[in-house]
């Protein structure tokens, strides 16, 4: 009886095991696609950077360095629940090259995204005109 009632346990174990070990694969593959789907952006303005700190590791804008070939545009997206731009130059001196500010009426709302064509050669710093600490580049070669 106890042999019977154990080996029935282990059945139970393994089934549950099993049918987790399934549900779990099948929500990965399901997450995942739903990232690639929505996610078409070059850089990231990931949450919770419109706080100093970012800064330290670099991630205020993912990745922070970008190099693409002359003639390809970037495009930013606004992960964060904040508001945030994408300003050529550094803090307190843009150099009018590129501002999405100009293209969404003011700054990037969540979820906005901000596209810049770059069609000459060289490395391009940028800055978000609400949060001094956050910076990035774009190297066209
Ligand atoms: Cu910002």
């Amino acid at each position: 009886m106890i042999k019977k009632i154990i080996t029935f346990a282990i059945i139970l174990i393994i089934s549950v095991s099993i049918i987790g070990l399934s549900l779990s694969n099948y929500n990965f593959e399901e997450t995942n696609s739903n990232v690639e789907e929505s996610i078409k952006a070059d850089v990231i303005i990931p949450i919770k950077v419109s706080r100093p700190g970012c800064d330290i590791e670099d991630v205020c804008y993912i990745p922070s360095t970008i190099v693409v070939e002359k003639g390809k545009s970037v495009t930013w997206i606004n992960d964060d629940s904040s508001f945030h731009t994408v300003t050529s130059g550094f803090w307190g001196e843009p150099t009018g090259l590129f501002d999405s500010t100009a293209d969404t009426n003011g700054y990037l709302d969540p979820y906005q995204s901000y596209t810049f064509s770059f069609d000459e050669y060289g490395v391009y710093d940028y800055f978000c005109t609400l949060h001094p600490w956050m910076k990035a580049q774009v190297i066209v070669e």
